[in-house]
This record gives C-alpha cells, sequence and structure tokens, in this order.
C-alpha cells in the first residue's frame, strides 16, 4: 500500500513538473520534442544532420546513462547540447529537464530536441512537457518493434525509420511497419531516412518548418 503510493505521488510529481516545462516552453514559443528510440537506432545521427541541414535555432538536450559523448557530438555541429547522466535511470525526468531548461535563454531557440535515454519501454510514458513524442526505428532492429512497444508508438506522433541505406542486407518489410504505425496511431508522420547518407528528409525538414510558422503566428 504505502510503495503504492509512492509510485503514484512519483508520477503526480512527473506531471506537475511537465506541465510547468510546457507552460514556459510555450511562452516562448518553443516547439519541443522527445526523441525515443533503441539504443544505437540513430537518434544523436538524426540530430547531426537536423543540426547541420535544417533551418531555425536548435537546443538539444541528451540524455544517457553515463557520458556525454552525444552532447559532445551536438556540440561538434555548433548547436547548444546539455548532457544529463542519468546513472542507471533508463528514462529522462520532466523534472531533470525542467532543471536544464532554467539555464536555456529559450528566447533565442525555435526548437528543443531531448534525446531520450536509448530504451523502447521507460520513455515512453514519462511526459516531459514536449509538444511530440518521435519515435525512432532502425532496418537492424527488425520489423516488428512497432507492434512489439505499443505504448510507445501509441503516443508517437512522428516516427522515423532510419537507416533505409540497410535495406538491401536485412529482411524489413517497411509497407508493413508503416501500417503497424498507423493502426497504433492513425495521425502518425513517417520518415524514411538515413542519416548516414543524409537521404530521405526532405519531409523532416517541411514538418519543422510547419511546426514553427504554427508557433509563430
Ligand atoms: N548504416 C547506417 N548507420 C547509421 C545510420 N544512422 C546511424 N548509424 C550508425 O548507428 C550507430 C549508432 O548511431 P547513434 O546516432 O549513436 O545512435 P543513438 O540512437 O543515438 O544511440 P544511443 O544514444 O547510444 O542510444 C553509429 O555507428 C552510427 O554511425 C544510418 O542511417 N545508416
Ligand atoms: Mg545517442
Amino acid at each position: 500500500m504505502a510503495k503504492l503510493k509512492l509510485k503514484v505521488s512519483a508520477s503526480e510529481k512527473n506531471a506537475k513538473a511537465a506541465e510547468e516545462n510546457r507552460r514556459l516552453l510555450k511562452e516562448n514559443n518553443v516547439f519541443t520534442m522527445n526523441l525515443i528510440g533503441s539504443p544505437g537506432c540513430g537518434k544523436t545521427s538524426i540530430l547531426e544532420y537536423t543540426a547541420k541541414n535544417c533551418e531555425g535555432r536548435f537546443a538539444v538536450i541528451v540524455g544517457d546513462v553515463k557520458t556525454a559523448l552525444d552532447a559532445d557530438r551536438i556540440l561538434d555541429c555548433d548547436i547548444p547540447a546539455y548532457p544529463i547522466e542519468t546513472d542507471g535511470g533508463c528514462h529522462l525526468t520532466a523534472g531533470q529537464i525542467g532543471k536544464i531548461i532554467q539555464q536555456i535563454d529559450l528566447s533565442s531557440i525555435d526548437y528543443l530536441f531531448i534525446e531520450n535515454v536509448g530504451n523502447l519501454v521507460c520513455p515512453s510514458t514519462f511526459d516531459l512537457g514536449e509538444d511530440v513524442k518521435i519515435g525512432v526505428l532502425s532496418i537492424p532492429e527488425g520489423d516488428e518493434k512497432v507492434r512489439k512497444y505499443p505504448a510507445l508508438f501509441s503516443r508517437t506522433q512522428v516516427v522515423f525509420i532510419n537507416k533505409t541505406d540497410l535495406l538491401p542486407h536485412c529482411r524489413y518489410d517497411l509497407a508493413k511497419v508503416e501500417d503497424d504505425c498507423r493502426m497504433a496511431q492513425q495521425t502518425v508522420q513517417i520518415f524514411q531516412v538515413s542519416a548516414t547518407i543524409g537521404e530521405g528528409f526532405e519531409g523532416w525538414m517541411d514538418y519543422l518548418k510547419n511546426c514553427r510558422t504554427e508557433k509563430h503566428t
């Protein structure tokens, strides 16, 4: 009973912090995206491509269990990056994001990306105050992930299917995965990309532009 009460209050605490983050980010017209996917699916690579090729002013918060290696990769693209080392934690919390956004000049950015800890389960149900959750899949992981992890894919407004350059080497039914994504979330926008060779990002660029227009009018 006491354990249940503790659990409820932790999730209530997170929800409250997420609402406060959302209020602050909205007030500053910052469009915020929470990237979730398995370890190695290409979250940082997609952000590197975005930083180098898409228009807008960005900041990135990067969650990892250990190290600031990914934040360093983003800094190398001349984008402000803020690492969060969770030290064993399998997802980011709204409280952690709240502490970081106090350090960011929100009036100087259009987009905030949050790269969550590589994990298809735990980050799914933790609201960070984002506008959208973005799921990242990749070809070598196999084509059943959307069906296996419904808690995430029922909440993702955008899905990347990354590493399309590896399609000739893997058995992967792209059409089926797209169907699964739409079954889980009818209005999802799907981008098939290869972050390594920079292929398939036109739709993503339009998406970002549209989000900014909506926020700033
Ligand atoms: N072939 C291929 N490799 C890719 C692509 N995108 C990323 N990679 C490789 O996949 C590996 C993992 O990429 P990351 O961007 O670090 O993946 P991540 O999701 O950020 O990983 P974690 O932060 O550790 O969860 C690296 O070796 C990348 O070079 C792609 O489109 N094609
Ligand atoms: Mg990464």
